[in-house]
């Protein structure tokens, strides 16, 4: 068995079961190995930030990382945008970046680079292992890494010649240790904090805390002691829709933000930083929570959220009580003519299939669809974290190839899509179950309040030229086409219901282009 072999069985023992890959000469015998070991399902993505968000959305729909397959340090480089968004998201990921042979860097030939280097500011954990008989041991090092809470990115070099030389075997992958409990004294802070603020206290969560179990016990929290629960604003997956207890996520905008904040005096922290504006603003605060109020973290954002939210509620006797806010259940009517934000809103709750994942990357247009779909059927919704656009159709990807039989809905604005648009030959020679809505507004709309809020008013006719996407218009119906998937144009809200309807009703990747603009 060589070093490679030796690495793709030491990855499957130790349940790393998918990989994301682009892989060149340096990486051909991982690739030669895929033949010889049964399990490993790898996939192709045609630019290596397909494949690190790829495997952000598997991880964010399993809890498990799977790996990439990235040829040196510019492939590696190539991925680092979407490595970033799942390091912020939590996100635990096994890279597998290969290198040339030990002897060979001296020559410094055309793609050497300094991979450790790329590798650190995107990775918890970085080795270069320097024989085929440590490449075993040290993907299962890699494995264990990237499984510490709530995940973790973990970056393993491999030099051509430990791949292609004699390995010494299979190894295990040593365990994990959990994430720390909760400590008794900050659970009695957390409950005093509650108590004693009541209605003007705040739980503001964050992670693992917005699956079902943990706004269950939130809202058990809420009914004992009156208290307001948030999310924040950057959430790597929500689970909502009817029977849930619903939650919004803090708002981008800094005034709105604020607002949801507004009157609370105590916040108690659950798998979440502190809430702070996504950018600094003259004359704005970063940090949002309001003057006075006093914060008490229960669970930083490394804890155990829901471990936490168990004791606390212990704690308050509130394990017994009836959750308040849960979703009840109702669709909006499907809405009819010409598009707006609310009517976009309207036309996702009333087709949403049962255990649809949304893939949120709508930028401004999609930020006032939670009420919309509030009491669809239950389904989970991801939003990127790390702020660098291009993750959306990459997540949607992972989140597919993790959850077959869902019905993945990624919703993109036109900007952000250009960024990974090849992730839908990935999805059309996949077959995954993927619905992409593009809203073509024809501009970074974002941009245009952003220049108001830094104080760069009154954009010129090249400013402007910096924000517009209209010249050329992009064509994303024949785009996608000529990547292999179906899909169609939309002109008003009748003929999205109608595409929406129809995309729901069958399996396989479609695209919907809404033309905004
Ligand atoms: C990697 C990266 N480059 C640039 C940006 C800056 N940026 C933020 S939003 C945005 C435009 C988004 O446009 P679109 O997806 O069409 O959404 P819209 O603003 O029109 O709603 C840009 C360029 C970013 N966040 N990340």
């Amino acid at each position: 068995m060589n070093g490679a072999e030796s690495l793709v069985r030491t990855l499957l023992k130790g349940g790393v079961e998918v990989c994301f890959a682009n892989p060149g000469t340096s990486e051909m015998h991982f690739v030669g190995a895929l033949d010889r070991v049964e399990g490993m399902h790898c996939v192709l993505g045609l630019f290596e930030g397909v494949c690190s968000g790829a495997a952000d959305g598997y991880y964010r729909m399993t809890d498990r990382p799977a790996c990439t397959l990235l040829h040196l340090g510019p492939g590696l480089a190539n991925s680092a945008a979407n490595l970033h968004n799942a390091k912020k998201a939590g996100s635990g990921i096994v890279n597998v970046v290969g290198e040339h042979a030990l002897y060979h860097i001296q020559y410094d030939t055309p793609l050497t680079a300094d991979i450790e280097g790329i590798a650190r500011p995107f990775s918890h954990w970085v080795k270069t292992s320097p024989t085929s008989k440590s490449v075993a041991a040290d993907g299962a090092l890699a494995i264990q890494a990237a499984r510490v809470a709530p995940g973790q990115i973990a970056t393993l070099i491999l030099p051509a010649d430990t791949a292609w030389g004699e390995a010494d075997g299979v190894a295990d992958t040593p365990d994990t240790p959990p994430p720390p409990k909760p400590r008794k004294e900050d659970v009695v802070a957390a409950a005093k904090a509650l108590v004693s603020a009541g209605k003007s206290a705040m739980l503001f969560l964050g992670g693992r805390a917005l699956r079902t179990r943990g706004l269950e016990l939130a809202g058990k929290i809420a009914a004992k002691t009156g208290c307001r629960i948030q999310a924040a604003g950057g959430t790597a997956r929500i689970e909502r829709g009817a029977g849930r207890v619903a939650t919004q996520r803090l708002h981008f905008v800094v005034e709105t933000a604020q607002e949801m904040l507004k009157g609370t005096t105590r916040m108690v922290l659950v798998g979440a930083k502190p809430p702070a504006a996504f950018f600094a603003y003259p004359g704005k605060p970063s940090l949002l929570t309001p003057s006075g109020c006093e914060t008490t973290v229960l669970c930083g954002v490394d804890g155990d959220p829901l471990a936490s939210l168990e004791a606390l509620a212990a704690e308050l006797g509130a394990l017994n009580e009836k959750p308040v806010g849960v979703a009840q259940a109702g669709r909006p009517e499907r809405p009819t003519g010409k598009f707006t934000l609310e009517g976009l809103g309207k036309a996702l709750g009333a087709t949403i299939p049962e255990g649809a994942i949304v893939v949120d990357e709508s930028v401004t247009t999609g930020r006032g669809f939670f009420p919309y779909t509030t009491g669809a059927p239950p389904h989970d919704w991801l939003n990127n974290m790390g702020g660098s656009i291009g993750y959306g159709t990459p997540v949607a990807v992972g989140a597919a190839v993790a959850c077959p039989n869902r019905k993945v809905i990624a919703m993109i604005g036109d900007g952000s899509a250009m960024y990974t648009f090849q992730s839908l030959w990935t999805m059309a020679r996949e077959s995954l179950d993927i619905c992409v809505m593009i809203f073509s507004n024809r501009s970074y709309k974002i941009l245009y309040s952003q220049l108001a809020d830094v104080g760069a008013d009154n954009p010129g006719p090249r400013a402007t030229d910096m924000l517009t996407l209209d010249r050329p218009t992009i064509d994303f119906q024949g785009m996608a086409k000529s990547l292999g998937m179906p899909g169609a144009q939309v002109h008003d809200l009748e003929g999205l219901t109608r595409q929406l309807g129809h995309a729901m009703s069958q399996r396989g990747p479609y695209l919907i282009d809404v033309v905004m603009g």
